[in-house]
């Protein structure tokens, strides 16, 4: 097997400005500690472990927000050094694994990835579109926007800190599973731009097997483009994946996140990996420990793990 290489990071600064959001950085911690390497290796992966990346915290007064975004020196600083370091072992052949941290880091893994694989597609795993621009959002949390700065949908991303976000990403080269919790203004923005989506209501009419199938139909019809996957928690029911900032019921089972890892492994396509939103601090310790472990497990799915 090919190397791979995890890595953690995250976005949110512990300062007071993002309060909604703190505890969200310990989640690669806990991932790693609940022995995630080590199973990764047991599985013949040989995994080069980067370590939690360390970013320099910028203090909320020197980070005010800009417009509604909140934190965004900071988030644009650690996205874009993520970046780097995703193109960079892409470039070598290495399997990039990014342990979030909250999802407005794969602005950067997908920059990096499309940096690297110019054709590769993006399948999004989220009860979320996190499409909103600098002008939708209603939170200003730019967990809530990275799929608009890949795509360039905030006025060619004129926002002077997050001029280095390529706009990439096209829109038949995204498509996403499990949503749910769609703002009015998200909506329209997959609607006028064609985006395709499954959200909780196809999977539960055609099942998961079919949803993958048509998902990966759209963006990768001949099974030949790279894959990343982009895997948000909260895309699980709550029920089964509860430590997370953003729960909404009625979410996808166990056996179906398996399953989109297990589906997408098969293609041979992947070429990276997100899992983000793990946050431990939202939880007592049997639902931190729960997601957690439902964490790895989707990791070693989306790595090849067979249940024979
Ligand atoms: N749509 C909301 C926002 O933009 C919520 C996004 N929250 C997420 N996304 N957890 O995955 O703030
Ligand atoms: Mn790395
Ligand atoms: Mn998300
Ligand atoms: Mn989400």
């Amino acid at each position: 097997m090919a190397a791979s290489d995890v890595h953690s990071g995250d976005s949110n600064t512990k300062n007071a400005l993002s309060v909604d959001k703190v505890g969200v950085d310990e989640g690669p911690i806990h991932l790693v500690e609940a022995g995630l390497i080590d199973q990764l290796t047991g599985m013949d992966w040989k995994v080069n472990f980067d370590g939690h990346h360390q970013f320099e915290e910028i203090t909320a007064e020197d980070d005010p927000p800009i417009g509604k975004l909140k934190n965004p020196r900071f988030v644009s600083r650690v996205c874009e050094s993520v970046a780097k370091v995703v193109e960079g072992h892409a470039k070598k052949g290495e399997l990039p694994v990014t342990l979030g941290g909250d999802h407005s880091l794969a602005m950067g893994t997908i920059s990096g990835t499309l940096a690297a694989y110019p054709d590769a597609c993006v399948i999004w795993i989220d009860a979320h579109a996190d499409i909103n621009t600098a002008e939708t959002t209603d939170s200003g949390n730019i967990h809530g926007m990275p799929v608009s700065f890949l795509m360039g949908l905030n006025g060619n991303n004129n926002i002077p800190e997050f001029s280095w976000v390529k706009p990439a990403l096209k829109s038949n080269r995204i498509v996403y599973i499990g949503l749910r919790d769609v703002d009015a203004g998200e909506k329209r923005i997959l609607k006028e731009n064609g985006i395709r989506a499954f959200s909780m209501h196809e999977v539960d009419k055609y099942g998961i097997g079919k949803v993958v199938e048509s998902a990966l139909d759209h963006v990768n019809p001949n099974r030949d483009r790279p894959i990343h996957l982009s895997f948000d928690v909260d895309a699980l029911d709550p029920s089964v994946a509860p430590s997370t900032g953003t729960p909404v019921r009625g979410g996808l089972t166990f056996r179906e996140g398996h399953y989109i890892c297990e589906a997408i492994w098969e293609t041979g396509c992947l070429v990276a990996l997100d899992l983000m939103e793990v946050n431990p601090s939202l939880a007592d310790a049997a639902s931190v420990q729960q997601t957690v472990a439902v964490g790895c497990s989707l990791v070693r799915a989306a790595l090849g793990e067979t249940l024979l």
